[in-house]
């Protein structure tokens, strides 16, 4: 597949209701959008997860664009003939920057199995048709606002609750919400937001029956997270830590981790979670979805990917409605608190173009110099 050029749109959605975590607050999604367009005349789309301001990882949409622009995309259409499979590898030189990465790779993959007829779910190793929702829920302003939120996630049919969780706010929301459903599957998230000397403090969320606690303590700290385990019952799974293959399985010999959160775009890509996913299997490990407020174009992969059978708990795939009002793709609706895996060729769903150019704020093209 010959890489003509990439496009690099930047657009701004409303959120549906403010995302608030230990990290700041998110009332817009600012979304990096890659187009990879080929001489075949197919074009791939994909969505860079990094978010506007370096507070989840080191990326920002601003910073990814410019990699992108600077060396990533200039090595790739250097290259001349592009298989997704290769881009990894052409990539390597360049330290970090997964998620811009994982966008140029997704975006050639939709390309080249637009081009082949192959859907992501039958390329990536799908057995699922559909797949079991999470919701991800904010911090809130109070207790009475987070039951009201989890409850209207609860009629719309959500398997699991993910509570958002940081100093202050853990032990009383989650005992509210254990009391209010007590059968509801239900874990939290502190993206990084206690220390190792939280533990005494953590251990008094065991008696809520959660899942998992996610990401506790610091991106870095990941013996932090194999001490902390030792002294919780509630399993512990990583999401910030796991930037590769290679950490997930460090993080897996130490036993910082006993289930993993898979986000394509923290690893570089599919094909790395893919390998994640399938080191989860061997080593018997649950793995789930994480979600990173995508739009339709980021969601479709990712619920093809959750259609894998190691993805054993429901993931933060959540509706396009739990989000925006109105989405860049064909909405994802969910029934009965699952979602369809797209089976046409690529990504599997349709861009709303009229939709997509009133939100796109900044576009340019990245094409071989010649
Ligand atoms: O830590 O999982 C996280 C959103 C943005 C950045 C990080 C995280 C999240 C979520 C929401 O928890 C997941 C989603 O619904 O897309
Ligand atoms: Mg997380």
């Amino acid at each position: 597949m010959i890489i003509k050029g990439f496009e690099l749109r930047q657009v701004l959605l409303p959120l549906v209701r403010p995302f608030r975590t230990s990290f700041g607050t998110q009332h817009e999604r600012e979304v990096l959008l890659v187009r990879a367009i080929t001489t075949e005349g197919i074009d791939g789309w994909a969505e860079c997860v990094a978010m506007s301001e370096p507070v989840y990882s080191p990326e920002y949409v601003a910073g990814s664009r410019d990699v992108i622009e600077r060396f990533l995309a200039p090595t790739l259409l250097a290259a001349g003939d592009v298989r997704a499979e290769e881009v990894a590898g052409l990539l390597k030189p360049f330290l970090g920057h997964q998620m811009a990465k994982a966008a140029l790779e997704t975006a050639i993959l939709d390309a080249q199995l637009k081009y082949e007829g192959v859907s992501f779910g039958s390329y990536l190793g799908a057995t699922k048709t559909e797949i079991d929702c999470g919701v991800s829920v904010g911090i809130a302003p109070n207790v009475d606002a987070l039951l009201e939120e989890v409850s209207t996630y609860v009629k719309a049919g959500y398997r699991r609750i993910k509570l958002k969780i940081e100093p202050g706010w853990d032990l009383e929301p989650v005992r509210e919400v254990r009391d209010a459903w007590p059968d509801m599957p239900l874990q939290v998230d502190a993206n990084q937001a206690y220390h190792r000397d939280d533990a005494v403090h953590l251990a008094q969320l065991d008696r809520f029956n959660l899942l998992l606690i996610e990401q506790p303590l610091n991106e870095h700290d990941v013996l932090g997270h194999a001490m902390l385990a030792r002294q919780l019952s509630t399993p512990i799974c990583l999401d910030e830590s796991i930037t590769s293959y290679e950490a997930a399985r460090d993080a897996i010999a130490i036993e910082a981790t006993t289930i993993i959160n898979i986000k394509p775009g923290r690893v570089g890509g599919y094909l790395e979670s893919v390998r994640i996913h399938d080191l989860c299997v061997e080593n018997g490990l649950a793995v789930w979805c994480g979600g990173m407020l995508e739009t339709g174009i980021g969601r479709a992969a990712n619920v093809a990917l959750a259609a894998l059978p190691g993805f054993t708990l429901p993931g933060d795939t959540s509706a396009s409605a739990r989000y925006f009002s109105r989405d860049i793709t064909e909405p994802f609706v969910m029934i009965d608190g699952r979602l369809t895996v797209p089976t046409a060729p690529g990504i599997g769903v349709e861009i709303d173009f009229d939709f997509l150019e009133s939100i796109t704020h900044e576009k340019s093209n990245c094409v071989k110099k010649s």
